[in-house]
């Protein structure tokens, strides 16, 4: 049987990295990855989230689900087909303060996926140093995250410099804050507001030209 959400957050709870990834290879059987982030992964994670603000869970046990669900999602990649290049680059990172990174590394799985060439920075990652990154790289494209919500204006704030960048990279932004506010606050002109993985992937699909600069989440 395939397993459900709440089954896979209770063993990560309980340790079973095992069984976990065995319930995952299974369900990878009949499903695509994005659909183990987005409709496995991603709320077995927000069940945690739950049960800790609830206090039902400790602060221990999160961290254990938050390690087994990373363990997961490297691993889960390793099963992926190689997908044929594209030559073009995107760098993924979250701002500086920001630590919530699994899905930063789902966004970096999925455009893989597709070809891309990924440089996956990382949360918590000062303006500077990915300002320095991009002008080395010159990346097509750079994907932001930010869970929580006060963490918007940083993401305005690294938008508004990427923008300014001489080779003028595509900026997406997305994660939860982003897709339970009012963006418009945020967002800067020319950013594109991406809510979830289903609907990156349609971007990546359609592979709009930077010129659109469509915001998608309309
Ligand atoms: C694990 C976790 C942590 C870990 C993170 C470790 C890690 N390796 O990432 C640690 C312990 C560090 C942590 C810390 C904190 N956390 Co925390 N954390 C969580 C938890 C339980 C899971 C996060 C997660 O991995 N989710 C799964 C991923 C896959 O979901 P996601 O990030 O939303 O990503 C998906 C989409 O949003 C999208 N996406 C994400 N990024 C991007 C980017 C682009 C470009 C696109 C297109 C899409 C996209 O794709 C992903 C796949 O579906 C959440 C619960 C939750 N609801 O998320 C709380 C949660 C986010 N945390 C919360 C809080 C309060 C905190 C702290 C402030 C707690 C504290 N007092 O210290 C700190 C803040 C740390 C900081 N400075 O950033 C709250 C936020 C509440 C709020 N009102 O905003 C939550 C919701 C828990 C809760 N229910 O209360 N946390």
């Amino acid at each position: 049987m395939i397993i459900q959400a709440r089954e896979l957050a209770e063993l990560f709870l309980a340790g079973e990295d095992e069984k976990a990834m065995d319930a995952v290879l299974e369900y990878l059987e009949s499903h695509s990855h994005n659909e183990l982030y987005h409709d496995l992964l991603t709320p077995a994670m927000y069940l945690i989230g739950d049960w800790w603000q609830e206090n039902i869970i400790s602060v221990a046990d999160e961290h254990l689900a938050t390690a087994i669900c990373d363990f997961v999602v490297s691993a889960a990649e390793l099963k992926r087909k190689p997908a044929h290049g594209i030559q073009r680059k995107v760098m993924v990172l979250g701002p500086e303060g920001e630590d919530h990174y699994i899905g930063l590394k789902m966004v970096s799985s999925l455009f893989k996926e597709h070809g891309w060439q990924v440089q996956y920075l990382g949360p918590n990652l000062p303006l500077d140093a990915a300002l320095d990154s991009a002008r080395r790289w010159q990346p097509d494209v750079i994907a932001m995250s930010a869970a929580l919500a006060y963490r918007l204006p940083a993401l305005k704030v690294y938008s508004e410099a990427f923008q300014e960048l001489d080779f003028n990279p595509s900026i997406i932004i997305g994660g939860r804050a982003v897709a339970s506010a009012d963006i418009s606050k945020i967002r800067t002109e020319g950013t594109l507001v991406v809510k979830d993985l289903p609907q990156l992937k349609t971007w990546l699909q359609t592979g709009k030209e930077k010129e659109d600069d469509l915001d998608i989440s309309i």
